[in-house]
């Protein structure tokens, strides 16, 4: 989805190739990516997984969409700043979370699962620590980075909105009102609308 976001926020057109990862010809599919899952993302002569690195390449590609800050100025030194932490250090507790209100998950998707020892309890108070940086940041600001609208707000957004559907910003006013904001968008809407579609066969 967030790929998919990123490339609906610059409008720049793309074939969506779903995959069902449980029936993929596992060796065909791990040339594209090496761990089997999704995203992954074609371009020509590049074959490139992670979805933050797919958003960071192609906001790159099309700077001129404007959803990058000028290179070397402090600007692009807090986006940077977002994205690693959205993935790093935002990320981490949500998925956490995610894999303990579904325990049915198979181990390949949860492999987290065995080895947690936290309480749902100290899940949210983990991510309850973590996104402290983020909600002094957004108070008053409707984006992260100068209130202008970035990739940067789109990985930490797309964290987030898991973490919404979960329940787990209830008790975060401005991080929730962010995250609601963010799913106003019509790029979020388009990159969203059919997420749960069946795989043709
Ligand atoms: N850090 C990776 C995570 C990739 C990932 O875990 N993808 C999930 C879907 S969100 C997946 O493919 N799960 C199915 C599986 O593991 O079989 C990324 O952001 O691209």
């Amino acid at each position: 989805m967030r790929p998919r976001w990123c490339l609906e926020e610059m409008g720049i057109p793309y074939e969506l190739m779903r995959v069902d990862i449980t029936q993929t010809d596992k060796q065909e599919y791990q040339k594209l990516h090496p761990h089997g899952k999704v995203p992954v993302l074609v371009d020509e002569d590049i074959t490139i997984f992670e979805s933050a690195a797919i958003c960071a390449y192609l906001t790159d590609k099309y700077s001129d969409k404007g959803l990058i800050p000028a290179p070397g100025t402090s600007a692009r030194a807090y986006y940077y700043q977002w994205l690693f932490y959205a993935m790093v250090t935002l990320e981490p507790p949500v998925e956490h979370y995610i894999f303990q209100v579904l325990p049915d998950l198979p181990e390949r998707i949860s492999p987290l699962k065995k080895r947690s020892e936290l309480s749902m309890d100290d899940t949210l108070a983990w991510f309850t620590q973590v996104s402290e940086p983020l909600t002094a940041a957004l108070e008053g600001q409707d984006f992260l980075v100068e209130n202008q609208f970035t990739t940067a707000d789109i990985l930490t957004g797309g964290v987030l909105m898991w973490a919404l559907q979960l329940g787990m910003l209830d008790n975060h006013k401005i991080l929730k009102a962010y995250a609601e904001t963010l799913r106003e968008r019509e790029a979020f809407g388009r990159a969203n609308q059919d997420f749960y579609a069946k795989v043709e066969d």
